[in-house]
């Protein structure tokens, strides 16, 4: 009974060791194909990365300028770009009743109540020098201009 016994309980062991063995290369199996898919999951992520960063820098190609507007003046004077810049002009008011327009180039902010901002983007297709101006009230009259020089 004992030899018996023991020789189940061996006969047991080795199910055990061989089956854990045959799982352990079935996952070993299984590991490659887990590596092979973060390789192909990595090269759509680079293709996704290379868009992106065109995204990027089509959006680093636009001069951006910060520009404010007071009673009755704007804080820059003067804005100066290349021909076939995307200029963008993130206006703030920050005082009073403003907007930023340059009629030559269509471009128009919304007209602002302080502390209110909008940001307008154009193409600078035109070389020359062009005013900028609040087209609020007679704040252009009162000196609110600036200019914008495509070179
Ligand atoms: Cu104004």
């Amino acid at each position: 009974m004992n030899n018996k016994s023991t020789i189940g309980f061996v006969v047991i062991v080795l199910i055990v060791i061989i089956g854990g063995l045959w799982l352990f290369n079935g996952n070993k199996a299984v590991a490659p194909t887990d590596e092979v898919q973060p390789i192909v999951g990595n090269e759509q992520q680079e293709g996704t990365g290379d868009s992106t960063t065109g995204e990027t820098a089509d959006q680093a190609a636009a001069k951006t300028f910060d520009v404010t507007g007071v009673p009755f003046a704007f804080d820059l004077k003067e804005i100066r770009v290349k021909q076939g810049d995307r200029v963008r002009i993130h206006f703030t008011s920050k005082e009073g009743f403003h907007d930023w327009v340059v009629d030559e180039f269509d471009a128009r902010t919304k007209q602002l109540k302080v502390n209110e901002e909008d940001t307008i983007e154009f193409i600078a297709n035109t070389t020359g020098t062009f005013e900028y101006y609040c087209s609020v009230g007679n704040h252009r009259a009162m000196g609110m201009v600036g200019k914008l020089i495509v070179e």
